[in-house]
């Protein structure tokens, strides 16, 4: 069933065993973390415009998060709810493609 505005958010929690497993229920939807992943390649100038584009983020934000990409291997280009991550992703991926252009973008459950 899909879910609807307002409707609770339950997370099944596997636990040792079936008995100690537990039913969460939230009124906050599940939240996801968008990143993105270093290359050799992806220029620098494109990731930033990128991030201002699809993110929102200022050109010194997204300096920032570029250079922790570029250092660390991965960034966060912010938490949404599942469907808006996973439009996020789809567009990076897309313009990276489009730009030939290694660049990658994930997603992951925020806990
Ligand atoms: N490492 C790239 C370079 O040196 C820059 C880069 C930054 C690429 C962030 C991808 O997600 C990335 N041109």
């Amino acid at each position: 069933m899909a879910e609807t505005a307002g409707a609770p958010h339950t997370t099944h929690r596997p636990a040792e065993t079936e008995e100690a497993s537990e039913q969460i229920v939230s009124d906050e939807p599940p939240m996801y973390r968008v990143l993105l992943l270093n290359d050799d390649f992806t220029p620098m100038d494109f990731v930033v415009q990128v991030l201002m584009q699809l993110f929102g983020m200022t050109f010194d934000q997204a300096n920032i998060v570029m250079l922790e990409v570029h250092h660390n291997g991965r960034g966060v280009c912010g938490e949404f709810t599942r469907e808006i991550a996973e439009t996020r992703v789809s567009q990076v991926n897309q313009i990276a493609r489009e730009h030939e252009y290694p660049l990658m973008c994930v997603m992951e459950r925020a806990e």
